[in-house]
């Protein structure tokens, strides 16, 4: 089987083209006159179709390279002697075999004569297309138009391109409107104090030199110039051709407009005929994504995920990747789905709060006394009273005389919340939940430890409900029954602070005259530092740790 090279074929006067998709990749087959790349310039996208059938062996081009008449586009294992057509291969020259290509838009006119009256621009030679549909009108009348400036769009199923207008002037009717399809010759629109130019061609009406579409190459018997003699046919006659593949479907001014602000055009729906994507669709879209509400995939991929990734958008290295089984067996299990949710809230409110946490100890001696002997007293009621319930009681009396803790921060302002509902955390075997006992400054300390008792079985049994869950004005995450002695919460943002809570102990506490055991409550306090002051910390825990000291002063 003969190896070809399938080359950039006469594509006009264009010196450069880019290329802007692979249609195929090795090992595909390939029909004759099927697309194998698109090529754009800044007024025409087209395919460049293969002249033979094969297998493709080796890509010679990459997407953003620049390819001109002659690049070689691959290489290609002819299938048969009936596809392949020899001169193509055997002859480079042939290579360069005239698939009809785009030309330079008006390129003719030059020099300008005196204004005139109303002049006709009419459709220029579009090559052998027929009947093209106008997808995009780019001017409106009243505009002032320039010499060769595009004024509307066209496509075939293979090429879109533009069709400058063949003279300056201020656009005073225009002829056709999206939708419509257009042949060489028809009326365009008609400008008025047209400033005609002076030009090469005789034919007044096709001023404008078409910008032609790319064709399906039909190889036929070499000519006498020995040149491989190829015929150029519309893709919309040619019922074998392919469709683009995956190719989002934009004018290549849009594409150029795209392309300047960087918005990936395959993530746009478009809105214009058939799914086409406008400049309002790009415009639209950039203001989505600049307000936040959509993110573009590239940002998704850098988005912090629960661990292990992103980090990109905060000029952070990145995360270590490493093959851990080359060290020993490991087992790889995906996280839940609470994990990754609780995860990427964590991470937000770990790197977005400036959070500092201050340390106390609260006396709750006398407090646990009461709560083992209330317990024992309300025995057959079937209510335990938790050290949790009370910290609630007192956290809402320190938020209460605090209040800028019970605040969230909204752009420049605060808003100071007039209602007291706190968050718990509980660990569930999904992963934490914070359930939230609404207004907790109405409620008595059995109330809230009966109905703590009863979200924090739903946590565990994953039947919370979003309602459960939200609201919270201050959280408070105990790990009290478990152990430990101090640790650092996350703020659940919007909240502004959170306290954290670990195993009291017997501790000796110097009361003046001597030690004395006490039932020391270790207490961590992070808070959001733009809302909050050092010193405001340390006299809410100063408060707390009084009021767990001696519970009555909840009255005052
Ligand atoms: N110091 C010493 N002992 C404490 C204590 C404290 N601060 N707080 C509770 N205890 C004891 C209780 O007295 C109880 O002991 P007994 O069974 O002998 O009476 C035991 O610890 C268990 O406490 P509890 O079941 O009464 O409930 P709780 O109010 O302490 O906690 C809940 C409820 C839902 C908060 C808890 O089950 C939980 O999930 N805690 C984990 C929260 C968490 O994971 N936080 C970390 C978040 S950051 O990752």
């Amino acid at each position: 089987m003969a190896l070809i090279d399938v080359k950039v074929p006469d594509i006009g006067d264009f010196d450069e083209v880019a290329v802007i998709e692979l249609l195929v990749k090795v090992g595909d087959t390939v029909k004759a006159e099927q697309s194998l790349i698109t090529v754009e310039s800044d007024k025409a996208s087209m395919e460049i179709p293969s002249s033979t059938a094969g297998v493709v062996k080796e890509l010679k081009v990459a997407l953003g390279d620049k390819v001109k008449q002659g690049s070689v586009v691959l290489v290609l294992e002819a299938a048969g002697e009936a596809a392949a057509p020899a001169p193509v291969a055997a002859a480079p020259a042939a290579a360069a075999a005239p698939v009809a290509a785009p030309a330079p838009a008006a390129a003719a006119p030059v020099a300008a004569s005196a204004a005139s009256g109303p002049v006709e621009v009419h459709v220029p030679d579009i090559g052998d297309f027929k009947d093209v549909a106008v997808i995009e009108v780019l001017v409106k009348p009243g505009d002032k138009i320039a010499l060769e400036q595009s004024l509307i769009t066209v496509e075939s199923d293979k090429a879109s391109m533009e069709i400058p207008s063949s003279h300056a002037g201020v656009l005073k009717e225009l002829k056709v409107k999206v939708g419509d399809t257009v042949n060489i010759g028809d009326l365009l629109a008609i400008l008025e104090g047209a400033v005609t130019p002076t030009v090469s061609t005789a034919t007044p009406t096709v001023r404008a030199e078409p910008v032609e579409a790319p064709a399906q190459v039909q190889a036929s018997p070499s000519t006498s110039s020995g040149r491989t003699e190829v015929v150029a046919a519309p893709a919309a006659h040619n019922p074998t051709a392919s469709a683009p593949v995956g190719l989002p479907h934009a004018s290549p001014s849009v594409r150029k407009f795209a392309r300047e602000l960087g918005v990936p055009l395959a993530e746009i729906k478009g809105s214009g005929l058939k799914g086409r994507i406008t400049a309002e669709d790009i415009q639209s879209f950039t203001k989505s994504v600049m307000a936040g509400a959509v993110q573009t995939a590239a940002q998704a991929a850098k988005a912090p995920a629960t661990s292990g990734g992103g980090g990109s958008e905060l000029g952070l290295i990145p995360w270590p990747k490493v093959d851990f089984a080359k060290f020993g067996p490991i087992e790889r299990k995906e996280m839940g789905r609470i994990k990754k949710i609780s995860g990427a809230n964590l991470l937000r409110n770990a790197v977005m709060i400036p959070a500092v946490t201050n340390f106390d100890d609260a006396d709750i001696t006398d407090l646990e006394a009461f709560r083992v002997s209330t317990n024992k007293e309300n025995e057959k009621s079937g209510v335990k009273v938790t050290m949790l319930a009370f910290l609630i009681k007192a956290c809402v009396a320190a938020l209460k005389k605090f209040p800028e803790f019970n605040s969230s921060l909204d752009g420049d302002a605060l808003v100071y919340k007039q209602f007291w509902h706190i968050g718990f955390a509980a660990d569930t075997p999904n992963g934490l939940m914070v359930p939230v006992i609404k207004d907790a400054d109405k409620k008595g300390v059995l109330q809230i430890s009966q109905e703590m008792g009863e979200l924090a079985k739903k946590a565990r049994e994953g039947k919370l409900s979003p309602a459960e869950m939200s609201g919270a004005t201050f959280t408070i995450s105990s790990l009290g029954g478990i152990g430990g002695r101090y640790f650092t919460p996350i703020i659940n943002a919007p909240e502004v602070a959170i306290l954290g809570v670990c195993k009291s102990q017997m501790e000796p506490v110097w009361d003046g005259k001597a030690f004395a055991p006490r039932l020391m409550l270790p207490l961590s306090l992070t808070w959001d530092h733009r809302v909050i002051d050092g010193a405001a910390a340390a006299r809410f825990n100063a408060y707390l740790g009084q009021i767990l000291g001696d519970f009555r002063r909840v009255l005052l």
